[in-house]
């Protein structure tokens, strides 16, 4: 049946029609159908099946997503346009499914696209969050988190005959399942299994975010990431990974078993990839439930051993997860046994301390275990799997070496080029065909049109329309208005120290002082930036207040407003992304050498046409070995000099605030009477004394050679011929980046599907 006779027998049933449905109405018709379709769809089978256990997939939203994978959207998109309506629209309705944070959430969701593109079976595993990660709005210049509701009685998820009791200390909880299908582009579909609690109660948040963190049997799936900076959130997370990987476990052995498998080989039926040290109890709980199968400790860690694999996404303290031994003993009294089981036989083994599982402070290393009892452990970039070989991880690869490889991330070109920029996606057809969706690395066919002036024009065009269009959107959602002739500078991703936002602040410091002083900019500045702070996050907080203070001032300042322009939107996500992305001139990514594991926004604006400006850390390094030196802006200290001031602690960052007096200037800006008159001057001097005195992230270290690269770049900007060039010769060079590439090696070299 065609989508239009079903929209129409739905819309008959409600007494309505084409003409005089809501926009509300179209979107639930939508939804109905998929929801047939992608129920009629089969179920991707294989011998062995991957599960992929993530305490974050972030989604985003699947009309427009679902539509393209069941070769549905050319015809949806024509059936609505011929009524009036458009997709764009009509997807405002959905809610977006909040479940991540940042890069490696969404990381998660662009896999489980790839693995049934390449129709794998393959699985993912997480939670149901009610409310997702916070959402943000701005008072005060301030940010305040609120709830982000998302579910409602008619979603994408489908509600399962599934049930697990979660065995906890003192108490236990049973599960409820929901499923989210996913489909591949052309092919069958996978499911998403988020485990929910059954009596999860939303009424006890109140405040914004704020419940009490001690009322388990209520408020276990209520957020992600509840704020950790106290015990009971501590504790609250604990529970949390527990509770997801518990029902995984159970899920796949109830499958096993139901399917008649023998469970003494399960490695050769499943496989579990551990996305970052979230899911890492997963190994001991697999080992516990083989147990009580029957089989015997020595074997159930070897099977364990044979089947679970870990990525590695960050080499920051913060997030090599321990816990202190008493918190597992409290929430998991039951693992504990087979957790120091498990350290003996390495303490057996090998004398090196670092690489214990239990610690002489006794806190459990939640990557250790990963490490010793997993069979494969890999990085995101070239360059992040080089600095954990040889630096972070180092006496692990030294024990380990055949368990180490890398898996340079990538990004999902059906949401990340076909549904953000149809336009985009035309052009390429028309110049190169549309093999290019199958095969990425077809996308280098577009070099043979590098000269040709009529294709660059319409390559400069469609940037100029998707300003546009970013503008229209910013004016009716946020009352923000974009001079769309101006250059937009994107800097979107989480606010983190290491990403240094601040050292973009300090640069939109320098143009204000240029500017002032008479030197003007060939054309006007847009600075972009969006990103949350964790809540309990102070610094990355302060950082937001001073972007925002900037804005308001600089706006204010009729000798520079015409020139430069500071723009923080509210409430960054997936949907923004979709937006801001396609609209990117100058891609910021900036963080310090060797900090940024990957990155995977700078991918995206690479596909759409954006220019690298950036540090060479992550995936940067791979993007410029690509593009060739002209058509990148890369500066700054390298990973090697960072890990070596880090060793030799020679980075001090007053030094350099009292050496460079223009970078004093800048510095001290932050506390001028200006801004402390539009801002909070309690939080700024709070800053600027962090920026003096500590500078963990070396924000000062990279701000000169950052001032002239940018300033570099913004200059080849204005030569637009050359410029659109490199613009095309980064969409030409980015088919490496297709997750379709990335699934394709992880199977071939860690899962064997
Ligand atoms: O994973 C990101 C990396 O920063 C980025 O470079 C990489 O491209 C991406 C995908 O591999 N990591 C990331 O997003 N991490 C988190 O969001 C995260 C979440 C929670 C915690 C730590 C990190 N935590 O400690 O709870």
């Amino acid at each position: 049946m065609t989508l239009e006779k079903q929209l129409n027998e739905l819309f008959e049933k409600a007494s309505t029609s084409f003409e005089e449905a809501s926009n509300e109405q179209y979107y639930y018709a939508l939804l109905s159908v998929l929801k047939q379709r992608l129920a009629d769809t089969s179920i991707i089978q294989g011998k062995k099946k991957l599960y992929y256990i993530s305490a974050e997939f972030l989604i985003g939203k699947l009309l427009s997503n679902n539509l393209i994978n069941l070769n549905l959207y050319d015809e949806a998109k024509t059936l609505l346009e011929s009524h009036g309506r458009s997709l764009a629209e009509i997807e405002e309705i959905e809610p977006e499914p909040s479940l991540g944070n940042g890069g490696l959430g969404r990381l998660a969701a662009c896999f489980l696209d790839s693995i049934a593109t390449l129709g794998l079976a393959g699985d993912g595993i997480g939670l149901c969050y009610h409310f997702g990660l916070f959402k943000q709005q701005f008072v005060n210049h301030q940010q305040k988190e609120e709830i982000n509701p998302w579910i409602e009685k008619d979603s994408w998820l489908r509600e399962r005959d599934v049930t697990f009791t979660v065995p906890f200390g003192g108490f236990s909880l049973d599960s409820k399942l929901y499923d989210i299908d996913v489909v591949g582009y052309e092919n069958g579909k996978n499911q998403l299994h988020l485990f929910d609690i059954q009596k999860v109660d939303e009424s006890i948040v109140h405040d914004g975010i704020d419940f009490d963190k001690g009322n388990l049997l209520r408020n276990l799936t209520l957020f992600l990431y509840p704020d950790d900076s106290d015990e009971a959130g501590r504790m609250l997370r604990i529970y949390q990974q527990y509770f997801m990987v518990s029902n995984g476990a159970q899920y796949i052995l109830m499958n096993a078993k139901k399917e008649g498998l023998d469970l003494h080989k399960l490695n050769e039926f499943v496989t579990i990839q551990i996305n970052d040290t979230h899911p890492t109890l997963v190994i001991p709980e697999l080992i516990r439930l083989l147990m009580l199968e029957g089989i015997d400790l020595d074997e159930a860690i070897a099977i364990t051993s044979k089947t679970c694999a870990y990525t590695n996404h960050t080499i920051l303290a913060e997030a090599l997860e321990t816990w202190p031994r008493r918190f597992l003993e409290e929430a998991v009294p039951h693992l504990m046994p087979i957790i120091e089981a498990l350290d003996q036989r390495v303490k057996a083994h090998y004398d090196n301390p670092s690489v214990a599982i239990i610690d002489d402070a006794d806190l459990v290393h939640m990557a250790h275990i990963d490490i010793h009892y997993g069979y494969s452990v890999n990085g995101v970039a070239a360059i992040h799997t080089e600095i954990l070989k040889n630096t972070e991880l180092k006496p692990f690869y030294q024990i380990y070496p055949e368990k180490f490889n890398n898996k340079t991330n990538g990004i999902t070109f059906r949401r990340w080029l076909y549904a953000c920029n149809p336009e985009l996606d035309q052009w390429l057809n028309q110049w190169i065909g549309s093999d290019y969706k199958k095969d990425a690395a077809k996308l280098e066919q577009l070099l043979a049109f590098k000269d040709n002036k009529q294709c660059l024009d319409e390559l400069a065009a469609i940037k100029q329309l998707k300003k546009k269009q970013l503008a229209q959107m910013l004016k009716a959602t946020q009352n923000i208005d974009l001079d769309p002739e101006s250059v937009f500078c994107i800097q979107i991703k989480r606010l983190h120290e290491y990403k240094r936002q601040q050292m973009n602040a300090l640069y939109i410091i320098h143009k204000y002082f240029e500017i002032k002083a008479g030197k003007l900019p060939a054309r006007p500045i847009t600075m972009i930036f969006g990103a949350k702070a964790a809540p309990a996050y102070i610094i990355a907080k302060d950082i937001i207040h001073l972007i925002l203070c900037l804005s308001e001032f600089i706006a204010k300042d009729p000798d520079v407003a015409p020139y430069l322009k500071v723009v923080m939107v509210e409430n960054y996500n997936v949907t923004l992304a979709e937006k801001l992305i396609p609209a990117c001139d100058i891609s910021e990514q900036i963080s310090l050498a060797s900090k940024e594991a990957s990155g995977t926004g700078n991918m995206k604006f690479m596909l759409n046409g954006a220019v690298t400006l950036g540090t060479a850390d992550g995936a940067n390094v791979e993007i410029a070995e690509l593009v060739g030196e002209q058509n990148i802006y890369t500066f700054g200290e390298s990973s090697e000099q960072v890990i070596a001031h880090y060793q030799n602690h020679d980075y001090i960052s007053k030094k350099i605030y009292k050496q460079e007096p223009h970078i004093k200037q800048c510095v001290d800006f932050i506390v001028s009477k200006e801004l402390c008159s539009i801002g909070s001057r309690k939080i700024l001097r709070q800053l600027q004394q962090e920026l003096i005195n500590k500078d963990w992230f070396m924000t000062l270290l990279d701000l000169n050679a950052y001032i002239a690269e940018k300033d570099r770049c913004l200059a080849d900007y204005e030569k637009h011929e050359e410029w659109t060039k490199k613009m095309l010769v980064n969409i030409a060079k980015a088919g490496f980046f297709s997750s379709d590439r990335t699934i394709a090696q992880y199977n071939q070299d860690i899962w064997k599907l």
